[in-house]
């Protein structure tokens, strides 16, 4: 008896930064991402005898003591049944704990594993909140393509899961510039909770999110990079901002990141139609279209799309 799961990692366009509800990991704001095609994880999950999961990361046993081992059995206790422990085995295709949206991908696969394994034969909706309950953005890790996730308002969290837009934009690229896969200096969740008890700026960030959402909206339905770029690299630079305003302050850029961002700059200064977006992590994803892709693999050699 096994049950088997993948799911893609996912870059948000439009960040989520700060919870209403810490245990549901309810959104303050509504999010956008972009699913990753032929990057993300994959689980296989089997119950098994004794009193530990058994969790292997890429051919590598876990310690159950390290962080993602100790929270990713307590979520399955949410689903265990009495005296059942599990098999874990997964395989993801970028490192974990360096801002690349590991554990998005990671819980999703899980829950679609369990899905798999149990037969419960979940409408999307339902996939979708599990996976929030393990990590926020997992939601949206459920669907590939462009994915909104809804705030949602109710306190049970029942209306605030991720689904899919219809619009496609095969030409959109997105790429990232591996800077650093060292495990970050503060957990994005720890990190997000102190920006909103913190950090002054975080009470522009709901109408900053508003006025991005439906302006990137609008662009993907235009298939306007004009119109997309400048909203989500403000955006993102935008949510770091709340970050550096917290206390203490919150920071994952290192030199070679604000490198990379005077670099985008000054070739989108000469003419090119290049943009970014940060997550919790010093990395740099690029964002531009298919017809630039020689230029781009020019200018910055090291990049993965
Ligand atoms: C996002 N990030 O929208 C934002 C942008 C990082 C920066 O979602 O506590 O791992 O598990 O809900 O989802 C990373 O936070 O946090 C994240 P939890 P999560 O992709």
């Amino acid at each position: 008896m096994r049950g088997r799961g993948h799911a893609p990692v996912n870059i948000a366009l439009c960040k989520y930064w700060g919870k209403r509800d810490k245990e549901l990991n309810l959104p303050v704001t509504s999010s956008l991402s972009m699913s990753m095609t032929g990057l993300g994880a994959t689980t296989e999950i089997r119950p098994c005898a004794g009193t530990h999961d058994r969790i292997t990361l890429n051919g590598q046993e876990v310690d159950p003591s390290q962080a993602f081992a100790s929270r990713l059995s307590a979520y399955l206790h949410l689903f265990r049944p009495t005296g059942i422990s599990f098999e874990v085995d997964t395989t993801s295709d970028v490192p974990v704990g360096a801002g690349l949206a590991s554990s998005a991908a990671g819980f999703a696969a899980i829950v679609l594993a369990l899905n798999d394994l149990f037969g419960w034969e979940l409408d999307p909706p339902s996939l979708s909140i599990l996976a929030r309950l393990g990590s926020g953005s997992a939601c949206r890790s459920i669907h590939s393509g462009f994915v909104e996730w809804q705030a949602g308002e109710r306190a049970d969290g029942m209306d605030s899961y991720a689904t899919p837009l219809s619009e496609e934009w095969p030409e959109l690229m997105i790429g990232w510039l591996p800077l650093s896969t060292d495990e970050k200096p503060i957990s994005s969740r720890e990190a997000m909770l102190r920006t909103v008890e913190t950090s002054r700026l975080y009470t522009a960030w709901p109408e900053q999110v508003a006025n991005d959402l439906a302006i990137i909206k609008q662009a993907i339905t235009d298939h306007s990079l004009e119109a997309l770029g400048p909203a989500v690299e403000s955006n993102a630079l935008a949510m770091h901002a709340t970050m550096w305003a917290a206390w203490p302050p919150v920071n994952y850029w290192l030199p070679e990141t604000l490198a990379v961002l005077q670099q985008v700059w000054k070739l989108r200064a000469e003419g090119l139609a290049l943009y970014f977006t940060m997550d919790a992590g010093p990395n740099v994803k690029l964002i531009y279209q298919k017809q630039d892709q020689p230029t781009i693999r020019q200018a910055f050699p090291e990049i993965h799309i």
